[in-house]
């Protein structure tokens, strides 16, 4: 079994297969972050196709879900790792509007095994939402998620309630998601962009200036 017949296993959306290939795989050594990647080009030629209508909703959603089940069978070979002192605590959403939640998860999956303390707040959140939450944690980190053009603006919208409430030093905004970029971040004033889940712990904790392992 090799990682080309579960990606397409995942184009096809059967996820009981997705999930046996990636079973192979991982008991064959292979490291789950390949996987990951591998898939989220995958999500990408999908996301491609249904723009140009070659394929529609349900199929998007199948294969959506396909990949979340191979995340979720993988999350303990992700996790393991020694138990380790909180290097920095985070609020994790996607924000208002938007329901994509695969990169999220993975991001929250990656940090975790990482040694950060993450709340996920889930789907569709409002922006005063992060903000009420990253008080109520004491975080140090506010990770918005967005996945279309339309939901980008709410990014914008929590780094301007910080501002708007004083408490704009007090939290580093961190931003990703597929249509986002390093100068979407820099126009609305984020610390941080990061283009994948791998990257984020380090990037993340050079931020906060903790190594990471
Ligand atoms: C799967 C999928 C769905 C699934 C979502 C299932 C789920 N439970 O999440 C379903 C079928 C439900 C769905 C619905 C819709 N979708 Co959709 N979807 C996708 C698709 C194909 C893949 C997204 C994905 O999971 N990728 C895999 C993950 C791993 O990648 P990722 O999210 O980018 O995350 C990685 C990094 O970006 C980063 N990251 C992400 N977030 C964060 C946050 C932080 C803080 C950090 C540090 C890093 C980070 O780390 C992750 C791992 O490396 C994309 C195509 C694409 N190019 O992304 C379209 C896409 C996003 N969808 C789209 C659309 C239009 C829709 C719908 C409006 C369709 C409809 N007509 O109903 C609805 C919207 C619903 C809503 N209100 O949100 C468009 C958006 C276009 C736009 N306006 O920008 C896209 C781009 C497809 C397209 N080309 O047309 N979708």
């Amino acid at each position: 079994m090799s990682i080309e017949e579960l990606c397409k296993a995942v184009e096809r959306g059967d996820q009981e297969e997705s999930k046996q290939i990636a079973r192979q795989l991982i008991d064959g050594g292979v490291n789950p972050l390949n996987i990951i990647s591998s898939l989220t080009e995958v999500m990408e030629s999908i996301g491609d196709k249904f723009s140009r209508l070659e394929i529609f909703l349900p199929e998007m959603m199948m294969s959506g879900d396909a990949m979340a089940g191979v995340v979720q069978m993988m999350a303990p070979q992700i996790k393991a790792g020694e138990a380790g002192s909180t290097k920095g605590k985070v609020i994790l959403g996607t924000v208002k509007g938007d329901l994509h939640e695969i990169g999220k998860n993975i991001v929250k999956l990656l940090l975790e095994s990482n040694f950060f303390e993450v709340k996920d707040i889930g789907v569709d959140s409002d922006p005063v939402k992060f903000v009420k939450e990253a008080e109520a944690m004491g975080a140090d980190i506010i990770g918005a998620s967005s996945l279309m053009t339309t939901t980008m603006p709410h990014q914008k919208e929590i780094i301007d309630i910080l501002k708007d409430q004083g408490l704009r030093d007090k939290y580093k905004v961190v931003i990703g998601g597929a249509p986002t970029s390093q100068e979407w971040a820099d126009e609305i004033g984020a610390d941080l962009y990061c283009p994948d889940a791998g990257s984020a712990p380090k990037l993340m904790a050079e931020l906060l200036k903790i190594k990471v392992r």
